[in-house]
């Protein structure tokens, strides 16, 4: 079959007003459906032609992809040549009645909305309504060299409301382009210059790549080919109905992407290899929610699920660098807190508990390390001890070592882990005997007597306070000491009487009077965990303490609104800090909240389809993608302590904390992400950054922070931190054995140091019933769209 599109050659300019050259294609509705009579034999369009009657078009709405307009839609890359200079789009597109507004509708772009010349233009739009046009007129448009929005449209008022249409644009190298409502001819022009393809930008279904100027309504049978087709092609295609591809049509090479498009019912997109994609649909109609302007997110760049044996081969290789770290500690640091990897010796500086060896237990086990573990176990039984420690940080004590032993005894049963888990939590407990009952800061573990933190003079740390919840309550449960609950509750009990600005806590807090002592807001260091734990001891309580749930929103509306930033100019996602004014720097700490916001959303009281949890989820994955940047970004592919953002560059590494120090919080989300979505993307990202950490960070005994990740061949510090075993190395295995390890977070909480334990519910817990007061829950948070709903300039 002829595939190129003949050409009338037309005036040279931007757009033409010129008449098509086939008239039927300004009033489709009073154009014939074309007969077939004269169409190659292979077409399975045949049937079509009676069937497919003018009330059906009213009618089918199946197999489509459904956007709403919220601004949340999904990405598609096309692997590779997606555009490579001539293109044709296919489509059925069903405009939603409810939103007759003028605004431009996306049908498919890969490129960025704005006219001045450059790569975030290249590329193409196919578009209803677009800037300078008419209303529901089809546009087609691209850039070349001097112009960034070059334009073909049909007549307006060619696309009509509630009724499916047949859409099709074509355009050569040399800027000859076209576009067809029902299969005909509604405008050509060209040549006018050669076009600049788009080669970096995915591709986006429903919108701009920047995230703007959504289609409200469905699309379906999308076809992407790397060629421009000829009418003869274009009008077969528009012969099958939506949620159909021409058999004739899936057989040949130039169609780089086929997609038909399924219900949001299905919540899958497949393409013509029979893949199958994960994908956002809608079922309201009326935008709600955006947020601001559109932000970057991770697209699935063609990939599929991996096969079992590539998951295996990648889940192997997690194994094989736990086991290599964990030979190194074995053999140079057995019991001591921590292996140091470059001089191969062990270092007793959290107390001189065997950090290392409890936080990694159910590692071990996960992995099926078995003879590893019960090694372990044999210590933890003859040689564990608290009674030489000497003061130990409450924080990282409960996390780790309390932590990691509740888990062990969760995975495995064996008594032993609780028994120690009582001794610990029991001298522990001496730091909550405040006069608010939130915890002093630091404990001697022998006499148990807590102290005040001098660097925080005296305060008690947001994220510290409010990280001991989960372990205590579980501890209470399994011993039967409800106390250890009590004291736990108590903290959040206290906090939950205050109401700070926007639901966002400072960083300190007065363990004697209560109050709030200081100003600094943070989802970074000395904040971060505070507002994981406000969502996971709802969770681990049954989903009874309401008020938890309340302090949870209301926080990440505050996040939402107040410190949700975009970069500029690739429009990254980020968590700016305040103190009095803006920061705008990011810790790689706060990579933990896609995770959490993504288990937020599947969570929500309101179902996943309420404003709040698609709008949470789409803070998720653009924060996600962010955060992988910061990995991607550096010569290392390591990210670096924190980034500053700068106007107009995005953001960079800064010479004050250019260290990767294995920190496993990007991981962590990435798994999340991977469990609750199952879009390949966020495992493949999971397995860049294991390699990178392989490459710049293994040393003959272990693995050991980077010190400046900004270049290759810096130095490897003699550090290995426990998380890396207990998060990192766990949360990057867990990612690619996804869902063998069995375990499901509609059955654990992993607590702060992703230890995981079993939610035993408002029956199994001693939930706090002040908790528990019923709260009205605000149904619609703020609409932080800031998108012009209008036409653009
Ligand atoms: C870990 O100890 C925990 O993840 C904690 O919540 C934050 N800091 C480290 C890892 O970066």
């Amino acid at each position: 079959m002829q595939t190129k599109l003949s050409m009338e050659k037309a005036d040279k300019g931007v757009f033409s007003d010129q008449e098509p050259t086939n008239p039927n294609a300004l009033s489709h509705k009073d154009a014939p459906i074309k007969g077939h009579s004269d169409e190659p034999k292979q077409l399975e369009a045949v049937a079509f032609e009676n069937s497919f009657s003018e009330s059906a078009r009213s009618r089918t709405r199946t197999t489509s992809f459904r956007s709403s307009g919220l601004g949340d839609t999904y990405a598609v890359s096309l692997a590779g040549a997606m555009d490579t200079g001539e293109v044709t789009v296919s489509a059925w597109v069903f405009l939603d009645g409810s939103d007759r507004s003028e605004s431009i509708k996306t049908i498919v772009s890969n490129r960025e909305t704005g006219c001045e010349p450059g790569e975030a233009r290249n590329g193409f739009a196919v578009a209803i309504n677009e800037w300078e046009t008419a209303d529901r007129q089809l546009t087609l448009e691209w850039a070349d060299e001097t112009d960034g929005c070059r334009k073909v449209g049909s007549k307006p008022m060619v696309v009509e409301y509630d009724r499916w249409t047949h859409v099709a644009a074509t355009l050569t190298h040399e800027g000859e382009a076209a576009v067809y409502i029902d299969g005909s001819v509604a405008m050509r022009v060209g040549p006018t210059a050669r076009r600049m393809p788009q080669t970096t930008a995915s591709l986006r279904v429903g919108q701009y790549v920047d995230g703007l100027y959504p289609l409200v309504g469905n699309i379906s049978s999308l076809i992407i080919f790397k060629v421009a087709l000829d009418e003869e092609a274009v009008t077969t295609l528009s012969r099958t109905p939506p949620g159909q591809i021409p058999a004739h049509f899936q057989a040949i090479q130039d169609a780089s992407a086929i997609f038909t498009l399924t219900d949001a019912g299905r919540r899958q997109l497949v393409d013509a290899r029979g893949r199958e994609f994960p994908m956002l649909a809608y079922r309201t109609a009326r935008p709600t929610i955006m947020i601001s302007g559109g932000f970057a997110a991770p697209s699935s760049s063609g990939l599929t699920k991996l096969s079992r044996e590539a998951e295996r081969d990648r889940a192997a290789a997690v194994k094989d660098a736990m086991s290599h770290a964990w030979a190194g500690y074995k053999a140079r640091a057995w019991g001591r807190d921590e292996l140091k990897p470059i001089s191969g010796r062990g270092q007793d500086n959290w107390g001189a508990m065997g950090v290392t060896l409890v936080d990694s237990l159910d590692t071990l086990w996960l992995m099926g390390m078995k003879a590893e573990f019960d090694e372990a176990k044999e210590w933890v039984r003859t040689s564990l001890s608290f009674d030489q420690a000497g003061t130990v940080s409450v924080f990282e004590t409960t996390i780790r070592e309390l932590g990691g032993l509740l888990a062990a005894y969760d995975l495995s049963g064996e008594s032993l882990f609780l028994e120690k888990a009582d001794d610990l939590g029991s001298r522990l407990a001496a730091a909550f005997q405040t006069p608010t009952g939130i915890p002093r800061g630091s404990l001697d573990l022998r006499d148990r007597t807590a102290k005040d933190v001098a660097w925080t003079s005296g305060n008690a740390v947001l994220a510290e306070l409010g990280s001991l919840q989960l372990e205590f309550r579980y501890l209470a449960a399994k011993t039967g000491k409800v106390e250890y609950a009590r004291q736990a509750n108590r903290v959040f009990e206290t906090l939950a009487r205050l109401s700070p600005p926007n639901g966002l806590f400072p960083i300190y807090v007065s363990p004697n009077s209560g109050q709030l002592a200081s100003r600094k807001i943070t989802l970074g260091a000395l904040g971060d965990s505070f507002y994981e734990y406000l969502l996971k001891t709802w969770i681990q309580g049954g989903k009874t303490e309401h008020r938890l749930r309340e302090m949870y929103d209301t926080a990440i509306d505050g996040i939402a609104t107040k410190l949700l930033q975009r970069s500029e100019p690739s429009k990254l996602a980020y968590i700016a800090d305040l103190d009095g004014g803006r920061i705008d720097k990011m810790d790689h700490l706060v990579c933990f909240l896609p995770g959490t916001l993504a288990l937020g959303a599947h969570t929500d009281p309101d179902g996943l389809e309420s404003p709040r949890a698609r709008r949470d989820l789409n803070i998720a994955k653009a924060l996600a993608h962010t955060c992988f940047q910061m990995y991607d970004r550096m010569s290392t592919k390591l990210s670096p302590e924190f980034v500053t953002f700068q106007p107009g560059g995005d953001f960079a590494a800064s010479n004050s904390a250019p260290f990767y120090i294995l920190r496993p919080e990007t991981a962590e989300s990435l798994f999340v992400l991977y469990h609750l979505t199952g879009d390949p993307i966020y495992r493949d990202r999971a397995w860049q950054i294991f390699q990178a950490i392989v490459r710049h960070c293994k040393t003959a005994v272990g693995f050991g922070s980077l010190q400046d990740v900004r270049r290759t061949g810096s130095r490897i510090e003699d550090r290995m931190e426990s998380f890396f075993l207990a998060e990192t190395l766990k949360y990057l295995y867990l990612v690619q054995a996804d869902p063998d390890h069995g375990l499901s977070l509609s059955d654990i909480v992993f607590n702060t140091e992703a230890h995981p334990i079993s939610i035993l519910g408002p029956t199994g817990i001693h939930v706090s019933q002040n908790l528990q007061t019923p709260v009205q829950r605000t149904r619609t948070p703020p609409d932080t769209s800031d998108s012009p709903s209008g036409r653009r300039r």
